[in-house]
């Protein structure tokens, strides 16, 4: 039985097959790319577990198969947690994360070393095409550096140095992020949920 990857995102479809994978979740794992014909569902909520769900639903509603979404954003402290759900698109635009990370250095350029706190945020949905639904969230808590480091993960990886690390998320390996990260979190609460109510 199948069960479909709700995002477009290439790093969170590796990310998810790793997590899922590993909490025991056999189902087949589709990729949203998958199904070129599904419109991108526009991300008109104003939580990360709300915009999950909306990814969810509308993949769930167009194929027929259950489907799982994540939401995802960097939340910074001295910002009053932005970027936050906008964290994709903090440039103005979707999806260059390189000037979005930039972006956010350059904004906190001034902002003294003991106030750089900041954490990653995940909603994982699920929806099945009959309307039910579950949503969990996970959080990866840390400090931001005033440079980038490490060639691993993506987004906002380079400038998150978790909490009891000297690393950043892009200088842990795939299996050390997962294991810490807001998504592994998310997700592996997720999957018995997925267990329940998707028979495999
Ligand atoms: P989909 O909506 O298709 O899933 P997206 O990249 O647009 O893909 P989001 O709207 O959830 O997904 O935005 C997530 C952004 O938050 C992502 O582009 C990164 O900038 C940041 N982000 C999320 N998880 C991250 C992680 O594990 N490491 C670094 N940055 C992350």
């Amino acid at each position: 039985d199948r069960l479909v990857l709700a995002t477009r995102n290439a790093h969170k479809v590796t990310e998810l097959r790793a997590i899922l994978g590993e909490a025991g979740v056999t189902l087949e794992l589709l990729g949203a790319d998958a199904f070129p014909e599904v419109p991108d569902v526009k991300e008109t909520g104003v939580t990360f577990a709300a915009n999950a769900l909306l990814k969810a639903h509308a993949l769930a509603r167009a194929t027929g198969l259950p489907a799982v979404a994540d939401d995802s954003g960097l939340c910074v402290d001295v910002l009053g947690g932005a970027p936050g759900i906008f964290s994709a698109r903090w440039v103005g635009r979707h999806g260059d994360d390189t000037a979005n990370l930039e972006l956010l250095l350059a904004q906190l350029a001034d902002v003294p070393d003991e106030h750089r706190g900041a954490h990653f945020a995940c909603a994982a949905a699920l929806a099945l095409p009959d309307g039910r639904e579950r949503v969990t969230e996970g959080r990866l808590t840390g400090t931001l550096r005033r440079e980038p480091a490490g060639a691993g993960g993506f987004g906002y990886d380079p400038i998150l140095q978790p909490t009891d690390s000297d690393r950043t998320c892009a200088e842990l390996t795939a299996e050390e992020k997962n294991a810490i990260s807001h998504r592994g979190l998310a997700f592996r609460a997720l999957a018995p949920l997925v267990a329940e109510l998707v028979p495999s």
